[in-house]
């Protein structure tokens, strides 16, 4: 009955809430930028309880009658529509089967010693292009990597993976991710003059993972507590979550490194630093680890107290790297917020790569609550209705989300989302590459993390 009281308002005040959708639409933009220096003193709270949801409470509520339902969307169908709306498309191409849309929003993870596409570049002296031909073993989203020399463009699946930098001595990876089916693509270059390019590799990207609470089900009728839970992550609106429990605080200094990165310091900055001490990096590119502890898999907020005004790469875990630009207070100490993403049980490792003279002071790592409830509540304070948690999804709900203008703005931008540090970010510590990569492939390749 409540679920169709809600369909019912949702009709009477569709019009209504498209003109709210775009004021909605600012208010988030507003708010997304500014989540990237939450202090941890005021760790983002959850936004349950805004203007929107007391509009929607004054508004008259007029039941005329009891709406047939139906017919009702099945998992494989909602993954159809996420995999369209997020840009996925092209590498699932027509009539995929349901397990191939579940791969695409949840890979499994790497088999060992999984053997990427890779293929020698053969240029002619002063050539500016070529195309390579390398068999996508299954459909995904992938991340060029090519060894070589200068500023070069690649291309494959109709869509530009944007400008590599790579140099003699490490190679250098597209900040675009490419969604391709498995079979034959053409990568196609485009090289600057004095550019050269001598292996190509696709690099699969696992991290990603957008799944139903108990994973994907052929067949089975989609609730609405997993319509948002996989709403709520292909928006990237997880820091909405509510906190669950005490943050766990790992100083800066008692971090890890190799010999002659970073040392611990006592120096004073313009505010006083937790336990009288913090960690600065000695050299441009320093990579500074830390272990930290998840005590039960869900999704978990990482927040650094740090200082220094250049870009940092922070990954954890198995997620992809991102630039961190920390804000306008970088000359003293500035709460950042490194990343909210789903983290397996145990010891994970937190990477970040600095300039020099940048500094950590302390780190927070905050459980998310993230049961059904919080994530309708997420999507409730954007401005998006959803059923009852464990009510079925109909055909008519489905579609009106991937309409609101407030999720079609934030899941056009999916890809972006996901993409790898730019070159201008990696360029920042390509001058200290002889100690850092030692191994084969450096610490940001995908494959690795
Ligand atoms: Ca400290």
């Amino acid at each position: 009955m409540g679920s169709v009281l809600k369909r019912v308002r949702e009709r009477q005040f569709s019009a209504v809430r498209v003109a709210w959708g775009q004021a909605a639409l600012l208010a988030l933009a507003c708010l997304l930028a500014g989540s990237s220096s939450a202090a941890a003193d005021q760790a983002p709270a959850p936004r349950v309880g805004t203007d929107a949801q007391s509009d929607q409470a004054l508004a008259p509520r007029v039941v005329t009658d009891i709406l047939p339902r139906g017919p009702w969307v099945s998992e494989e169908d909602w993954a159809d529509r996420l995999v369209v709306a997020l840009g996925l498309s092209p590498a699932a191409g027509p009539n995929s089967p349901p397990a191939a849309l579940f791969a695409l929003l949840c890979p499994q993870p790497a088999q060992t010693e999984e053997v990427p596409p890779a293929a020698p570049v053969r240029l002619a002296p002063g050539a500016t292009s070529a195309a390579v031909d390398l068999t996508v073993p299954e459909a995904g989203l992938y991340a060029v990597a090519v060894q070589g020399h200068g500023l070069q463009q690649w291309r494959a699946g109709g869509r530009n993976a944007g400008e590599i930098d790579p140099h003699l001595e490490r190679p250098g990876f597209a900040p675009e991710l490419l969604p391709l089916p498995a079979g034959v693509q053409t990568l196609q270059a485009s090289l600057d003059p004095g550019s050269t390019a001598t292996r190509v590799t696709l690099e699969r990207y696992r991290q990603l993972c957008i799944e139903p609470r108990d994973g994907w089900s052929a067949g089975k009728p989609l609730r609405f507590g997993d319509k948002a839970r996989t709403l709520v992550r292909a928006l990237g609106l997880e820091s909405r979550l509510p906190i669950e429990g005490p943050p766990q605080t790992i100083e800066g200094e008692t971090f890890h490194a190799l010999p002659g990165q970073a040392s611990v310091t006592d120096e004073p900055l313009s505010s006083r630093t937790s336990g009288g001490a913090w960690v600065r990096a000695d050299r441009d590119g320093a990579e500074l680890r830390w272990d930290v502890r998840i005590d039960e898999p869900g999704v978990v907020t990482l927040l650094a107290r740090v200082h220094g005004a250049a870009s940092q790469i922070w990954s954890i875990g198995n997620t992809g790297p991102r630039a961190v630009r920390p804000g306008a207070g970088a000359a003293a100490w500035v709460w950042t917020e490194i990343a909210t993403v789903p983290l397996g049980a145990g010891m994970q490792t937190l990477r970040v790569q600095l300039r020099q003279g940048a500094g950590v002071d302390v780190l927070r790592v905050l459980k998310r609550r993230d049961g059904d409830q919080d994530y309708l509540a997420v999507l409730d304070a954007i401005g998006v209705e959803e059923g009852g948690a464990d009510e079925l999804v109909d055909a008519s709900a489905a579609s009106a989300n991937l309409a609101n203008p407030v999720v079609r703005t934030l899941v056009a931008g999916f890809l972006q989302r996901l993409a790898m540090p730019g070159p201008d970010d990696l360029t920042l510590i390509q001058n200290q590459q002889e100690r850092l990569y030692t191994r084969p492939l450096s610490p940001l390749l995908p494959a690795e993390m």
